[in-house]
């Protein structure tokens, strides 16, 4: 794998990330022949899957809709071992990826980009980066330029920790963990007084297994969360067969998330159509075939409204059969907002956890945290006298990863800027004033409300044929007009606004973040009209782009 200089420095590509989107990128921008590099901070490939390693680290879509499709052979390679897959198959996954298609030489690893600028007279970006983990100021000089005539951010969603707005935290005298970057080696809580902050995806997956290893766990919870099983089980030969694979991914394009279970598994009556007992059963049924497919159980189930509350009251009711202690169950309650506007999280055993003895649920919204303290986390209950620390805190979701690097369009003018009051992209693919830039499920797109993997695919191919259109045509620049992307976000802002989605205080709506644009950001129009509008541009000679010919 490359991890010094490149050959040259001048591409016809750059790609930022090497996880799920940046290996099928170069996959396919390879096949297209054309020179692309790989820049990517980790020191691996996987991204998402490369940094998180909390114990307890799974993907919410089920594994066999999590692989990629476009390869027969890869499928052949591949089995998956569990309905939802643990982070490190995950991450062996995506090497297999790397290695099926000997990706590596084109990735060069440890390598953080910080700037990006388009050069408009000669049409290309010019990236500059630094060793990653250079942190001294220094980096700079230690760092590379590269040029590129397209650059594609492939830099995830949900990619750049949130930076956890708790005073003292700098001052805990034992190890602090972040669930987002955890050691590579692992962490023995053997014996350990720990404490977790943090109760969405992350801490809910963390929590039960950090609880069997430590002497006794205090979990900090600010806002409960919605929680349905997952029933997590081992997969068959036969669950993963040719066929069975064909047809799940083939049936996830055509339901709105991009996910197989839609069309057979949900109700297309109205729940509230249905009488308390029938509603009661058709939720009961979903609880038992565990994921995600709650949220969908009922047409009118995201929309602000009674089908929404009658799904709360269900999800409410499970705690109390799980939870012995009512007041603890009490505390675990999510209240105040509809389900669906924070993500759902999927679990294993979290809520049995509060059974047990060495477990204590410390209530924020009762007592908030005043400040990390050398010896614990102080409350207004008083001191928790802690050896160890893990923040489940969260990301700067969906335009964290992309503001974080210094990129200017035209004019030398910063997307921090442009989106400073919110993103605004053409179908979450471009954004006006930044030609030859493409960002991979960006914000306006299903990405995060959809299988990530099928909409990485769906956006990979839209980009890569879009670049043999442009060679093909003798086209030096593409870049997203104002008024499209003005339409698209109004389109966007349109299809949410009945929704539960908008009001929720989530990193969907980028309210987890001091101080950010409080904006509804990915789009929930669902993944067939999603495509339908992306293969339409295309069709149309990508109608809503201005074209520069070379
Ligand atoms: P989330 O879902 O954003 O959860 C972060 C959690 O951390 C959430 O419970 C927050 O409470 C809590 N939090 C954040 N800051 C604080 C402070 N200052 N004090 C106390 N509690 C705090 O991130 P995850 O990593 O769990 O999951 C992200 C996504 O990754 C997930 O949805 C899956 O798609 C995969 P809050 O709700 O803000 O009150």
């Amino acid at each position: 794998m490359t991890t010094g200089q490149p050959a040259s420095s001048d591409f016809d590509v750059v790609v930022v990330g090497a996880g799920y989107s940046g290996l099928y990128l170069l996959h396919r921008l390879r096949a297209q022949g054309r020179r692309v590099r790989v820049l990517e901070a980790g020191d691996g490939v996987g991204g998402t899957w490369y940094w998180n390693r909390y114990p307890g680290a799974r993907c919410d879509v089920e594994s066999v809709e999590y692989g990629f499709s476009f390869s027969a052979e890869l499928d052949e390679r591949w089995r998956w071992s569990e309905r939802y897959s643990a982070q490190p198959d995950i991450l062996a996954y995506l090497n297999t990826v790397a290695d099926t298609f000997d990706l590596r030489p084109d990735i060069q690893l440890n390598t953080t980009v910080t700037s990006a600028a388009y050069d408009e007279s000669a049409h290309r970006w010019r990236l500059r980066t630094r060793p990653s983990g250079d942190t001294d100021g220094g980096g700079a000089d230690r760092g590379e330029e590269l040029t590129a005539q397209f650059c594609v951010m492939a830099t995830g969603c949900l990619s750049k920790p949130k930076v956890p707005d708790i005073a003292g935290l700098d001052s805990f005298a034992g190890p602090s963990y972040s669930t987002s970057s955890w050691p590579h080696e692992g962490v023995d809580f053997t014996g350990q007084r720990v404490g977790v902050i943090g109760t969405g995806s992350s801490g809910v997956q963390a929590i039960p297994l950090i609880a069997e290893q430590a002497a006794h766990l205090h979990v900090f919870q600010r806002t409960a969360n919605y929680i349905v099983p997952a029933h997590n089980h081992e997969l068959s030969e036969h669950d993963q067969g040719a066929e069975k694979l064909a047809t799940r991914r083939r049936s996830g394009l055509d339901c709105p998330l991009g996910v197989a279970f839609e069309p057979t598994e949900v109700n297309a009556v109205p729940a509230m159509e249905l009488s308390a007992e029938e509603r009661e059963a058709e939720f009961e049924r979903l609880w038992q075939r565990g994921g995600l497919v709650m949220m969908l159980a009922f047409p009118d189930l995201l929309l602000e409204g009674e089908a929404n509350r009658a799904a709360a009251d269900f999800l409410k009711s499970k705690i109390r059969t799980k939870v012995h202690d009512p007041s603890i169950a009490e505390i675990l309650t999510p209240k105040g907002y509809p389900v669906g506007s924070k993500r759902l999280c999927v679990d294993t055993s979290y809520y049995e956890t509060f059974n047990r003895d060495n477990v204590s649920l410390v209530d924020l919204t009762a007592t908030p945290i005043d400040r990390v303290t050398p010896a614990g986390v102080l409350t207004g209950a008083g001191e928790v006298p802690l050896d160890a620390l893990v923040l489940a805190t969260g990301f700067d979701a969906m335009t964290g990863a992309l503001t974080a690097i210094d990129i200017r369009g035209r004019g030398g003018v910063p997307l921090s800027r442009s989106w400073a009051d919110g993103p605004r992209s053409l179908l979450g693919l471009a954004v006006a004033g930044f030609p030859n830039l493409f960002t991979v499920t960006g914000p306006g797109s299903p990405s995060v409300l959809s299988n990530m993997r099928l909409s990485i695919e769906q956006h990979v191919n839209w980009i890569t044929d879009c670049l043999a259109y442009l060679a093909e045509n003798g086209i030096a620049a593409i870049e997203a007009t104002e008024g499209a992307q003005e339409s698209w976000v109004a389109h966007a802002a349109e299809v949410a606004e009945p929704t539960v989605f908008p009001r929720g205080a989530s990193w969907y709506t980028g309210t987890n973040v001091p101080g950010k644009a409080r904006v509804f950001m990915p789009y929930i129009g669902g993944v067939p009209a999603y495509r339908e509008a992306c293969d339409k541009v295309a069709a149309e000679g990508y109608q809503g782009f201005e074209l520069t010919r070379a």
